[in-house]
């Protein structure tokens, strides 16, 4: 698909950091990078998107409920809100995802803008053809939303230097990365970004 590059920045929230209450091991190290993304992303004028995972008090995602995960991100608790050294740019959109108490929803495009607009609709508005994605967690969210992204016809880059995983098996991330690319995202780091 034709059209400029955006940045995707995945629930990089509190409670997926250390001391939160899903933490990913070493989460907060995606922090200064994707900073650094973002930095690239607005200077060249691009969008930046950032997901966040919302949810209820009671949902079918939590373990309580019959779903697998610890209640994390809650609504209205600190830990849903963005990591505190996380450096937005004015102008990012922010996607909520994981509202529904019926539903998982790991991936960012089931999230919707505050108008209640769809991600892939968002993207496509602004002429968004190319994405990539970095965040928390690689085996999930990640995982998820890279994936529905092809799906979506949309060209996918993983910041490889910019995830962390959740590993509740070991190797779980690196699993989730070979699928992602065999699916046909692209992968780079910093180092190596030429953006378009
Ligand atoms: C996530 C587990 C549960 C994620 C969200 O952001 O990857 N993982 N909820
Ligand atoms: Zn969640």
């Amino acid at each position: 698909m034709d059209g400029k590059s955006a940045l995707i920045v995945v629930d990089v929230q509190r409670d997926f950091c250390p001391g939160g209450a899903l933490a990913v091991p070493e989460g907060d190290l995606v922090v200064p990078v994707l900073n650094g993304y973002m930095e690239r992303f607005a200077s060249a004028g691009l969008p930046v998107y950032a997901t966040r995972d919302l949810h209820p008090e009671r949902t079918v995602h939590f373990k309580e409920y019959g779903g697998l995960w610890p209640a994390h991100c809650v609504v209205d608790t600190p830990g849903a809100e963005f990591h505190p050294d996380l450096r937005l740019p004015a102008g990012a959109v922010i996607i909520t995802k994981g509202t529904d108490p019926e539903q998982d929803s790991y991936s960012g495009f089931d999230g919707t803008d505050r108008q209640g607009r769809g991600l892939a609709e968002s993207l496509r508005a602004r002429g968004v053809g190319s994405i990539y994605v970095g965040g928390l967690a690689t085996d999930y969210c990640v995982r998820a939303t890279v994936l529905d992204g092809l799906k979506e016809g949309f060209r996918v880059t993983l910041l490889v230097d910019a995830v962390r995983g959740v590993d509740v098996s070991e190797g779980d991330s690196d699993r989730a990365v070979r699928e992602m690319e065999e699916a046909g995202a692209g992968t780079v780091t910093i180092e190596d970004l030429a953006l378009e």
